[in-house]
């Protein structure tokens, strides 16, 4: 019956949205959690424990002298791109005791932002690397801590020795736009790597 085909092809039409799994990497306290906390549409699941004084001397608090607490397993969020896209968003440990859960939450992974602390970029070196080795195609976002961008993009690309190929991207993990843009600009990256050369 004409009618019923008709609805079978709407109801396939209406399929269930893609969905993407999206790491939020980089050094310790760059501001992992509180992007995904800032763009996520469901309230995030956190795994943070307080940071005591048996840290003092393995963890840098240069620059973040007020943190508080630290992610001992992972953050989780989740964003809708658009009616067919939704992401879901991982946001790793950054101390570097936790670090052998990066390998199983990169499982599956699609792509993923690394986030650097403008005032400490070498704190992220370890995650460029960690997604260079495993080609997971990733961009930077650039944390201006206090809303300060003080470097141009280009001499941030030179410090961290990036490609033309890598997008640097500056931005506050406060925003929620802010950190849409970040993604979006991920999403743009896997789609252009995606599409056949030529
Ligand atoms: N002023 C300012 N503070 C920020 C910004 N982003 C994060 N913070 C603060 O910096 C501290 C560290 O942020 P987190 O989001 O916990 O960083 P993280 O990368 O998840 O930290 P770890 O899980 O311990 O590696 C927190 O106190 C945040 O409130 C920012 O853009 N500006
Ligand atoms: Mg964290």
């Amino acid at each position: 019956m004409a009618g019923s085909d008709t609805t079978a092809q709407a109801s396939a039409d209406r399929s269930a949205p893609d969905t993407v799994k999206i790491l939020i990497a980089g050094g310790f306290g760059v501001g992992k959690t509180t992007m995904v906390g800032s763009v996520s549409e469901i309230a995030p699941l956190r795994t943070e424990e307080p940071l005591t004084m048996a840290g003092l001397d393995v963890d840098d608090l240069d620059g973040v002298e007020e943190k508080r607490a630290t992610t001992v397993a992972m953050d989780f969020g989740r964003i809708t791109v658009s009616d067919d896209l939704v992401l879901y968003l991982f946001g790793t440990p950054g101390q570097q005791r936790f670090w052998f859960m990066w390998n199983d939450l990169a499982l599956g992974a699609l792509g993923a932002v690394v986030l650097v602390d403008v005032r400490r970029p070498k704190s992220s070196f370890a995650a460029i690397d960690f997604f260079e080795r495993r080609n997971i195609p990733f961009v930077i976002a650039v944390n201006g801590f206090h809303g300060e961008h003080p470097y141009p993009v280009e001499d941030i690309r030179e410090s961290l020795t990036l490609p033309e190929s890598v997008p640097v991207l500056l931005c506050d993990a406060r925003e929620r736009e802010s950190s849409r843009d970040v993604l979006i600009a991920l999403i743009d990256r896997l789609i252009a790597q995606a599409a056949p050369a030529g």
